[in-house]
């Protein structure tokens, strides 16, 4: 199935102070919506390097969706308002998921669409000399975070960033998304709703084909597209494109977002993963999961212990051990 037009989220007006080649083109961009029941990765990935973004409907069962939101309340509540600014104070979040909830790492970080355009966009593959032997060193993506969203009423808006700033990502500009080339991003979210989520109660906004922009290029505003999802759809998203979190104007609604990103296999990770997460609770996983958490190899050599995949550390007496070539 092709996906169906969403918002057209910009009038054809020019966008004042705006270099008008970046903001033609993100404004007639029109953000892809497919159905997880037909999209497929080479879709979302085409999709994702066109727009920066989409939306899949229906990637979440509600079931799951009942049982990541039981896992996550009681940390909800317990967490404290934000004192910076990067959060309104009436935001609050759950982090260490994979320790906190099996069904969100199982459902939506291990989700496979996610996982597998994850691996097209941020493998990283790299040719070495030994001696004379040219080696290739392939690092699959990991685990970069783990975050619920809970954005109560009465919340400011977040302003505009990218989450590759992490990375101290330099892009320069691309013309057109016929010039990307897999590698130009170090980051893939992906964000799935708990609950019915509008622009007025907060959704994520994002600037289409912002990704395409230099570092140089600060966010508009007037360019940005509403994620607005069902429970259980969910929003993919370059690292590289405008977003954050929207204004919650309601009077009376929770937006809540279970939210995740994967990073290339050689970057540090934004959340700690050794610390935020037990031996015991990483133990439940398999190994594919394991080694997504970064509970890996990256080839060659990066993350060993004794020089061992550190996944060794989590088997019982007699479990075939990994082995480091
Ligand atoms: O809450 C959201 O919709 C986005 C949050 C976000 O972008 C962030 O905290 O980096
Ligand atoms: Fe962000």
């Amino acid at each position: 199935m092709s996906p169906s037009k969403s918002q057209e989220p910009h009038a054809d007006k020019p966008v004042e102070g705006f270099p008008v080649h970046l903001a033609k083109d993100s404004r007639a961009a029109v953000v892809d919506i497919f159905d997880s029941r037909t999209a497929t990765p080479e879709k979302v990935t085409k999709s994702l390097i066109k727009n920066g973004g989409c939306v899949i409907r229906g990637i979440v069962s509600p079931d799951h969706i009942a049982e990541i939101t039981r896992d996550v309340r009681p940390h909800i509540l317990k967490d404290q308002p934000w004192e910076g600014e990067f959060f309104p104070p009436e935001t609050r979040r759950v982090t260490g998921l994979v320790e906190k909830s099996p069904r969100f790492t199982k459902s939506v970080l291990g989700n496979s669409l996610y996982q597998t355009v994850s691996n097209t966009l941020l493998t990283s593959t790299h040719k070495h000399y030994l001696g004379q032997k040219l080696e290739v060193s392939v690092s699959p993506p990991q685990v970069n975070n783990t975050i619920v969203f809970s954005i109560a009423p009465g919340a400011a808006r977040q302003e505009l960033h990218r989450d590759d700033q992490n990375f101290h990502n330099e892009l320069p500009s691309l013309a057109s998304h016929e010039d990307y080339t897999i590698g130009r991003d170090c980051a893939l979210g992906f964000f799935v709703a708990g609950k019915k989520t509008t622009k007025a109660n907060g959704a994520t906004r994002f600037i289409p084909r912002s990704h395409l922009w230099p570092i140089t290029q600060p966010p508009n505003e007037e360019l940005c597209y509403y994620a607005e999802l069902e429970p259980g759809d969910g929003f993919m998203m370059l690292a590289s494109a405008y977003h954050g979190g929207s204004a919650n104007t309601t009077i009376d609604q929770e937006r809540l977002v279970f939210s995740c990103f994967m990073t290339k296999g050689i970057f540090r990770q934004e959340e700690n993963q050794f610390l935020a997460n037990s031996l015991k609770s990483l133990k439940q996983y398999d190994r594919t999961l394991q080694g997504i958490v970064g509970y890996n190899v990256s080839m060659p050599w990066l993350g060993w212990v004794d020089y061992e995949d550190p996944r060794n550390l989590l088997l019982d007496e007699g479990e075939k051990r990994e082995r480091l070539h």
